[in-house]
C-alpha cells in the first residue's frame, strides 16, 4: 500500500493513506535520520506488518527542515517583525534550486496600509510570483490563500512570529497549532513552532515550519548565485559584454542598467543582490557580518 510520511511519533512514521493514517515501524536498510526516511516522503508499506518497504524517489529534500516532495512555498512577510526582505529573495532562491513554487503572502494585513502590499508587489511582481494579503484577525483575504493551497503540498516558511502557525489555525477554523506572542525572545529568532510535521487542512497538505532555513541554499560561486536571481539573470543575458559587472555600465551596454531605469527591476532587490554577488565575485568586499548574540536562532537565516 502507497502512502505519504506525515510525521514522526516514537520512531514510527505517521503514513497518510487514501484509507486513513497507518502508524508503521521503520525497520531494516530504511532508517530515520540524517540520511534515512523523512517527513513528505512518499512510501510503500506492508499493509499486514505494518512496516514500510520502501521509499519513493523524491522530486525534491530540504536539510532544514528535513521535508520532502514539497509543491510549493508560502513565504510569509508582514511589518511585524520587520519583513527581512533578503530572506524572502533567499527562499526564493532555494524554491528555484529545488523546484518549488513560491508564493509570497503578506500577513497581517490588519496592520499595514496598502502601500505596504504595493512596495512588495513592485520588488516581486516582475518574477512573476503569485502575491497574497490576508490576515487571520480580520480573516481578509484567507479564501484566496486556501484556493492556492488545495491539492499541493506546501511549505509555510518566513520569519519568526510572522504568522504562520495563526494562518494555518484561521484556515483549519481551529487551535490546534500552538502560537506566541511576539516578544523580546521571538525577535531574536526563538521559534514557537519547534518541529516539522505534514497537517490536513481542507484538502491541502501543509508543512507549518520553525522558521525555515537558508542552510538549504547553495550559494557557492557568484554565476550560480546569478542564476539563482532568475529576473536579474534573464535580463543579464542581454548584456552587450559578456563579463558585465551590471552595475558602472551605460543603459546601451547594460541591460540590468536598463530594466532598472525602466522599473522592470526593483533597485532594492538589484542592491540586495549585488551586495552578495560582489562579494561571491570577488568585486568587492561589501559584506557587513553582525557580531552573534547570545541566543540567536542559528537556523533564522
Ligand atoms: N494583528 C495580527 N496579529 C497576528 C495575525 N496573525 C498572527 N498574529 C499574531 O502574531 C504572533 C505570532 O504568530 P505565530 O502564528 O505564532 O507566528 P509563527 O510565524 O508561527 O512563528 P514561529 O512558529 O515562531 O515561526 C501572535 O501573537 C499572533 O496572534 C494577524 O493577522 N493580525
Ligand atoms: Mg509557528
Ligand atoms: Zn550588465
Amino acid at each position: 500500500m502507497q502512502g505519504k510520511v506525515i510525521n514522526f511519533v516514537s520512531g514510527k512514521a505517521m503514513v497518510k493513506t487514501a484509507k486513513g493514517n497507518v502508524l508503521c515501524e521503520i525497520r531494516g536498510k530504511i532508517k530515520q535520520g540524517q540520511n534515512g526516511i523523512v517527513v513528505g516522503d512518499d512510501v510503500e508499506f506492508d499493509e499486514n506488518l505494518e512496516v514500510i518497504t520502501m521509499v519513493n524517489e523524491r522530486r525534491n529534500v530540504l536539510v532544514r527542515p528535513r521535508v520532502a516532495n514539497i509543491d510549493q512555498m508560502l513565504i510569509c512577510l508582514s511589518t511585524q517583525p520587520p519583513a527581512d526582505l533578503i530572506l524572502v529573495d533567499k527562499l526564493i532562491m532555494i524554491c528555484n534550486q529545488n523546484k518549488i513554487e513560491p508564493i509570497i503572502c503578506i500577513t497581517k494585513s490588519d496592520l499595514q496600509d496598502v502601500a505596504y502590499a504595493k512596495n512588495i508587489s513592485r520588488q516581486y511582481g516582475p518574477l512573476g510570483v503569485k502575491i497574497l494579503t490576508c490576515s487571520s484577525k480580520t480573516g481578509e483575504g484567507i479564501q484566496e490563500v486556501e484556493a492556492v493551497l488545495e491539492h499541493k503540498v506546501t511549505a509555510f516558511a518566513g520569519q519568526s512570529g510572522v504568522g504562520k502557525s495563526a494562518l494555518i489555525n484561521t484556515i483549519d477554523g481551529s487551535n490546534t497549532l500552538k502560537t506566541q506572542e511576539l516578544t523580546k525572545n521571538r525577535l531574536r529568532g526563538k521559534n514557537t513552532t519547534t518541529s516539522c510535521s505534514i497537517f490536513e487542512v481542507k484538502g491541502a497538505l501543509i508543512v507549518d515550519t520553525p522558521g525555515f532555513c537558508v542552510a538549504n541554499l547553495k550559494e557557492e560561486n557568484a554565476e550560480d548565485f546569478l542564476m539563482l536571481y532568475t529576473d536579474i539573470y534573464s535580463f543579464a543575458d542581454g548584456c552587450r559584454y559578456k563579463s558585465c559587472n551590471h552595475i558602472d555600465k551605460t543603459e546601451d551596454e547594460c541591460a540590468v542598467v536598463r530594466a532598472l531605469s525602466e522599473g522592470k527591476l526593483a533597485k532594492e532587490r538589484f542592491d540586495r543582490f549585488y551586495k552578495i554577488y560582489s562579494r561571491l565575485s570577488g568585486k568587492r568586499k561589501v559584506y557587513d557580518k553582525k557580531p552573534k548574540r547570545k541566543g540567536d536562532n542559528k537556523c533564522s537565516r
